[in-house]
């Protein structure tokens, strides 16, 4: 059968002994961890998209704000027949501002690791920028994959567009090991196009990950139910409950699964105790201002051409050429 886009990329996720093994990695350490990754299943992702909405959490509105009055800019500054790579690109839809203002782009490479929202939205791109040429690959951008060099080549210049502020999910160290990897793709000149929650006042941070109607606790409490269902866990939801916190001297929100008693708790085959009110650390969010987030990417080669902010000073979106 013929098929309306290059699918060779469709087979690239990880399997399900990766999570078992990176949890009891995470949970057998002295400050309990497991890697946010692991927040969006189908359910998390849902919910996430939630989180996305609510009036308390304001990167997302903040951020497409400036897409929205942007986008000409950012097209500007990209020139024609650009191919865009777009790692986590999940329901894609802070990219289509760019793909409107974009002028004649020549691709598009989505990197998503739910296959079920990377073939929705690859339809979805289809229908409404006909011609455009799209390799969705469906795959754990976090793993550091190797793209051919050949996807979705044409000639003009690749950018890899990275909103959301899930660059402020990675520790600084790695935030700069993703940055050198993908940057490795383009060509000198190549751009990348990141969005970055600002350092502001704490209330707000607050409010926003320990949202009024629970929504982020429940984003966060789906994790155990994914534990339990896939892996064999007996987390008891009851025995934990949310904290979010920002930690003023890392400059990151956290976020952390807190045991409301003493208890023990199996996975798969191993037994982990917990003391009450022992945390699993599950997400950062680390929040950078300006000068910060310019000097991290400078450390991979960035140089920074632009950057763009909100009505309120809330969110910033950047645009750097590589060396
Ligand atoms: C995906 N990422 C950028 C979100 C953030 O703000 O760090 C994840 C999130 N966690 C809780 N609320 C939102």
């Amino acid at each position: 059968m013929k098929t309306e886009f290059d699918s060779s990329y469709m087979d690239l996720a990880p399997q399900s002994h990766s999570l078992l093994s990176e949890v009891l990695v995470g949970l057998s350490k002295h400050q309990k961890s497991i890697p946010p990754k692991f927040l969006y299943d189908k359910a998390g992702s849902e919910i996430f998209e939630k989180i996305c909405d609510l009036r308390d959490y304001y990167p997302t509105r903040a951020e497409k704000e400036i897409l929205q009055t942007y986008a000409g800019e950012m097209a500007e500054m990209i020139g024609p027949g650009a191919l865009i790579i777009e790692p986590g690109s999940g329901a894609g839809e802070k990219v289509r501002y760019l793909l409107k203002a974009l002028h004649d782009p020549s691709g598009f490479v989505p990197i998503e690791i739910e296959r079920e929202i990377l073939l929705r939205m690859t339809s979805e791109i289809i229908e409404e920028f006909p011609g455009l040429n799209i390799t969705p690959v469906c795959a754990d951008f976090t793993e550091m994959l190797e793209l051919p060099v050949t996807v979705g080549m044409k000639n003009g210049k690749k950018v890899i567009f990275f909103p959301g502020s899930t660059i402020g999910n990675l520790s600084p160290g790695e935030a700069i090991d993703f940055l050198v990897h993908y940057g490795n793709m383009l060509e000198s000149g190549g751009g990348f196009l990141i969005g970055a929650d600002l350092k502001k006042d704490s209330s707000i941070l607050k409010r926003a990950y320990d949202d009024s109607e629970g929504v982020t606790a429940e984003f966060n409490l789906n994790l155990l139910r994914r534990l339990n269902r896939e892996v064999g866990a007996s987390f008891n939801l009851n025995n934990f409950e949310h904290e979010a916190f920002y930690n003023e001297e890392m400059g990151r929100v956290e976020m952390h699964l807190k045991s409301k008693v003493p208890q023990l708790v199996r996975v798969n085959r191993t037994v982990f105790r917990f003391n009450e009110g022992e945390t699993i650390h599950t997400e950062n969010s680390y929040k950078y201002s300006e000068d910060e987030f310019a000097e991290l990417c400078a450390h991979a080669g960035l140089v920074l051409k632009k950057y763009w902010k909100d009505s309120k000073n809330l969110f910033c979106v950047y645009y750097f050429e590589k060396e």
